[in-house]
């Protein structure tokens, strides 16, 4: 990595480059486990985690809720003209970035650029600030590890983007995804993300649902496309969530994402984007819509954050637990590992937190969080009877007529026969308590 910060003030003076410093530390601004170049079977941490910080939270977000204004007052964003002040923090963003030692951040057009006043406005300053952004990557190898388009917060898309029951609503939100892309492919992005936050609806009286999905289908198509033909070879990604801000979101979960993409013929070029917090609101959690993900050859990437238990809303918090994140990679590893994805912070400081090195705090513990999962689960796959053991509870379909049945040669008559033959069939645990508690031993193992 080259320098600590570039421009020509230092945001974070009072903290250096984040080292390791082993299990025993009790420095708050150190890796307890993370650390980068440890081999972890055949790939170093670093490969294996691919972390990424989120431009939104981290450098454009300031503690606002919808009860208080900001409580966190940032240095890079004192300038009243927009561009000086996006050009503010970039600086600040790569000084946090190399003082981390993440490989990767991520961010949407808005959190870049100023968005402008007119179309080409907008595309102007986009293209200022990747130009500032290019530099800033090469000179630190810091990379992108996918772009967005923020067509949710300007009013215009209060009735959605690509949804929107008004067609220039709709040619906006086309100009946006495409100058984010032009960005995205200019900055050698390895995924460009679709969130779709106003995909959805508030009143079903009021709305198409049938034309809407089809209006959606459409015009990702249309970007896909555009993003082949500009030289995009990365993945495309769906976030899915069910609410929040629309009541009905069309991007549910991971399985109904899947049959959208099928529908439309997507499946070859997108992958989803599964993000902890959004699993939880959907009634599922984070394993179970990657391991959907992974059985349709889609998983992607990872938003890494935490719900909060007893909240139904999108808290966005760094992750904490263990549980999580050993479940998460499980499923990644299981899987093959990330191929373009990676793990993006989602995730914002509470609006309590207001010291300047708590957004360090925060990500350290994220990253240490990730890598005790990543030791665990290695462990798990290396070490422990678990995925033999999953493999045997199916192991009547491995012969005879279980794998008849599964080439699709028995008719329902041949399982009733085979049914009176044999009588009642063995009960046989699924011993989860076992491999529960066996998890935890290998978390504990792992330091
Ligand atoms: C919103 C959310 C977004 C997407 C990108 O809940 O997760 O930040 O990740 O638009
Ligand atoms: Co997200």
């Amino acid at each position: 990595m080259g320098n600590i910060f570039i421009g020509n003030q230092e945001y974070f003076p009072t903290v250096s480059k984040i080292q390791y410093e082993g299990p025993e530390s009790d420095n708050p601004l150190a890796f307890k486990c993370y650390d980068a170049d440890r081999m972890v079977g055949t790939q170093t941490m670093r490969e294996h985690l691919r972390f990424a910080v989120s431009y939104w939270h981290t450098f454009c977000g300031d503690g606002t809720d919808v009860f208080g204004p900001g409580t966190q007052v940032h240095p890079w964003n004192k300038k009243s003209d927009p561009l000086a002040a996006a050009e503010d923090k970039i600086d600040a963003a790569f000084e946090l970035f190399t003082k981390l030692g993440v490989p990767y951040y991520c961010f949407h057009d808005v959190d870049l650029a100023p968005d402008g006043n007119t179309v080409a406005q907008g595309e102007a300053y986009l293209e200022h600030m990747v130009t500032l952004a290019k530099q800033r990557q090469e000179a630190t190898g810091i990379e992108l590890l996918w772009g967005t388009a923020n067509v949710f917060s300007n009013p215009r898309y209060m009735n959605g983007a690509s949804t929107n029951p008004n067609f220039d609503v709709v040619a906006h939100a086309g100009a946006q995804v495409k100058r984010a892309l032009d960005a995205t492919v200019a900055l050698g992005g390895k995924n460009y993300v679709f969130w779709g936050g106003r995909e959805g609806y508030a009143c079903l009286f009021n709305t198409d649902t049938r034309r809407e999905l089809e209006h959606m289908g459409r015009f990702l198509g249309m970007a896909r496309d555009y993003g082949r033909s500009i030289g995009f070879e990365g993945t495309f990604l769906i976030e899915p969530k069910p609410m929040e801000p629309m009541y009905h979101q069309y991007d549910v979960d991971a399985q109904t994402v899947i049959g959208f993409l099928r529908e439309h013929g997507l499946d070859k070029d997108f992958k989803i984007n599964i993000e902890a917090n959004h699993a939880t609101l959907s009634g599922h959690n984070t394993a179970h819509e990657l391991q959907m993900c992974a059985d349709a050859g889609m998983l992607g990437s990872i938003d890494a954050n935490r719900g909060n238990p007893q909240n139904g809303w999108d808290t966005d918090q760094f992750p904490t637990d263990l549980q999580d994140t050993v479940q998460t990679m499980l499923v990644v590893l299981a899987n093959g590992g990330f191929v373009n994805g990676g793990l993006n912070f989602d995730a914002k400081l509470r609006r309590e937190s207001t010291n300047p090195d708590d957004i360090f705090i925060a990500h350290v513990g994220g990253m240490d969080c990730f890598a005790r999962g990543l030791l665990a689960a290695h462990s798990l796959l290396e070490r422990s009877p678990l995925m033999k053991s999953k493999k045997q509870r199916y192991a009547s379909f491995d012969a005879d007529m279980g794998a008849d049945f599964e080439r699709g040669t028995l008719s329902l008559t041949d399982l009733r026969d085979h049914a009176a033959a044999i009588g009642e069939p063995k009960r046989i645990s699924g011993r989860q308590e076992a491999i529960e508690n066996m998890i935890n031993d290998h978390l504990l193992r792992s330091v």
